[in-house]
């Protein structure tokens, strides 16, 4: 029997992303994944910048416990487009913030997963493109995207990410106020959540890890600050402790030529700084990208250069296969079948067994 949680890496943590108890993808599908340490999740039925209750994080804590998987990792607790936008109702989304580190803390959480996307999360153009052995993917096409400005008001486009909780009209609303605001208000309001955020989860003992831009560049003439090296490291001196960390998403940032993923795994872990990393695969297009299975030959990025990195500079936080394509029949929320992400798991333990030996 294979049970391996946290002992054929004693550094490396390998956890999945699962959606609660509606996710097609069940807590004992992940369990029966070789290795598998933790699960990754939210409280989903709370709207953005409120406090999640005691007993929905005890319910996720106890099912996941009962499976036989750790609850350690968030993802994510949002940022709600106040704090962002740096309105005075900001206090209290962020006391709420506050209050939900500590909540999760005391139910034994460990990282928390966020991002400081202006309105939009992670932004594709297609959900199922479909690839030449079949199987279907996230794609990005710049050109599609470009069609899609919610600002020009004929177009009725809408793309997956988009926070559904706006009316089109609404939605320009927002967009307007952030294309009036510079990078530099961004970063003056992400350093005020910072500051405020980083001493209660020290307090709590929890690392903060935030998530790259994704992709890493501006979409809709939005700001968008968390891109590269330049702006990582400029990230991580706002506070300069090991709770302030990241979330090392080799998709987001290699999605760009201009980041060298191997590189940024190596410096940002020897600095103790990477609490989190999502591993996924891309190809990178002269008009975009598309995802792709997460073995190096499959894509831009050099998979074994990442891990060795992390390997090498004693990364000791959780991991998890990102995205995954649709293969073998399978239907479900893009990017988060079992099927795909389950192989891109068992790649990542053959990895590191294999850093692990050498
Ligand atoms: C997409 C995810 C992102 C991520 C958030 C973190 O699949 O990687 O939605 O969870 O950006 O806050």
């Amino acid at each position: 029997m294979c049970e391996s949680s946290g002992e054929m890496g004693i550094t490396m943590k390998l956890s999945f992303r699962w959606y609660g108890k509606e996710d097609k993808v069940t807590l004992k599908n992940i369990r029966q994944i070789p290795g598998m340490h933790s699960i990754v999740t939210a409280v989903y039925d709370v709207p953005v910048g409120e406090v999640w209750s005691r007993e929905s994080i005890g319910v996720l804590k106890r099912q996941i416990e009962d499976a036989g998987l750790k609850f350690e990792v968030v993802e994510s607790i949002p940022v709600h487009e106040d704090i962002k936008l740096g309105k005075k109702s900001r206090d209290r989304y962020i006391d709420n913030y506050c209050e939900n580190i500590r909540r999760v803390a005391g139910a034994g959480v460990k990282c928390i997963c966020y991002n400081f996307m202006p309105v939009f999360d992670w932004t594709r153009t297609e959900l199922a493109h479909q690839l030449p052995d079949g199987s279907t993917t996230l794609a990005y096409y710049q050109e599609q995207v470009d069609r899609a400005d919610p600002l020009q008001g004929d177009s009725d486009l809408t793309l997956p990410g988009w926070d559904a909780s706006y009316s089109r009209e609404e939605l320009k609303g927002v967009v307007e106020e952030y294309r009036a605001m510079t990078e530099e208000s961004l970063w003056e309001n992400l350093e005020y959540f910072i500051r405020k955020i980083i001493p209660v989860a020290r307090e709590c003992n929890v690392n903060m890890a935030i998530h790259e831009d994704d992709p890493c560049w501006s979409i809709f003439g939005l700001p968008r600050i968390i891109t590269c090296e330049e702006n990582l490291d400029r990230f991580l001196s706002l506070a300069n402790v090991t709770n302030n960390g990241i979330t090392l998403c080799t998709g987001s940032l290699g999605c760009s030529g201009h980041n060298n993923v191997a590189k940024l795994a190596a410096k940002y872990a020897a600095m103790g700084r990477i609490h989190f990393v999502h591993m996924r695969n891309v190809a990178v297009l002269e008009n975009g990208f598309e995802e792709r299975a997460h073995l190096s030959s499959c894509g831009t990025l050099d998979m074994y250069a990442i891990m060795k990195a992390l390997h090498d500079n004693d990364f000791h936080g959780y991991i998890r296969p990102d995205h995954g394509r649709m293969i073998w029949g399978e239907t479900g929320r893009p990017g988060y079948g079992l099927y795909d992400r389950a192989l891109g798991a068992t790649y990542l333990n053959g990895l590191w067994e294999a850093l692990e030996k050498q």
